[in-house]
């Protein structure tokens, strides 16, 4: 053992001082402790990341909407009524509502499956082809035809909106005026929060508007 020992002194001294094979129990229980702090942080990201997902979608899907409305407008030369019901069918004189889902042919739910609302001008309800919508949003550019949907106060004229209600499945003011939660002809006004506006305790809609002067300058 001794011997052992003696002859193999001249080969450490070489390379430094012996260590001992793997970890001790203190290296050991700091990794522990190390990757228990980081599973049990990774663990409290999880339900961030799926808010951030599920908000992500309904913004894409709000987006998708007012693009399909806007390929509509340029199809029939119309933009179509609100629905009264979730059901989505298109509801004559409805300027505020449900999204007309079944008229355009989409799903109109948002990622926590609530329905879509939507409101629209309604001058711009009634023409009947692309040169007429786009005659009608030169008069309520120039005034000539009092415009009948804002955003943001009334700074932003708008053609029409998509609401989606957000995580807190509400409609919030001031896209919802009477706080019963939905967007609906009666108990509610033509004036929409502005979009993109920052979420609050009180706010989490998410709002996408089509300008008059954007429609107007989609058609031909
Ligand atoms: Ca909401
Ligand atoms: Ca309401």
């Amino acid at each position: 053992m001794a011997t052992d020992r003696m002859l193999r002194l001249p080969f450490h001294a070489r390379y430094g001082p012996e260590r001992p094979k793997g970890f001790t129990l203190i290296e050991l229980a700091f990794v522990l402790v190390i990757m228990g702090v980081l599973v049990s942080m990774g663990a409290g990201l999880i339900p961030l990341l799926v808010n951030q997902s599920k908000l992500n979608e309904s913004r894409a899907i709000v987006r998708e909407t007012k693009t399909a409305i806007i390929g509509y407008a340029l199809a029939t030369g119309r933009l179509p009524w609100a629905a009264a019901g979730t059901d989505g069918a298109e509801t004559v004189n409805r300027q505020r509502g449900y999204l007309p889902r079944e008229t355009l042919g989409i799903p109109g739910t948002d990622s926590y499956t609530r329905p879509l609302f939507y409101s629209v001008d309604p001058y711009l309800v009634t023409s009947s082809s692309t040169e007429e919508l786009k005659d009608r949003l030169a008069e309520l550019i120039s005034g000539a035809h009092a415009p009948g949907l804002f955003c943001d106060g009334t700074s932003i004229r708008a053609a029409f909106v998509v609401i989606s209600s957000g995580k807190n499945l509400d409609a919030d003011a001031p896209n919802d005026d009477d706080h019963n939660g939905i967007v609906s002809q009666s108990g509610d006004n033509n004036r929409f929060a502005k979009p993109g506006a920052p979420e609050t305790s009180d706010y989490d809609d998410i709002v996408e508007a089509v300008t008059l002067t954007y429609l107007h300058g989609r058609i031909e």
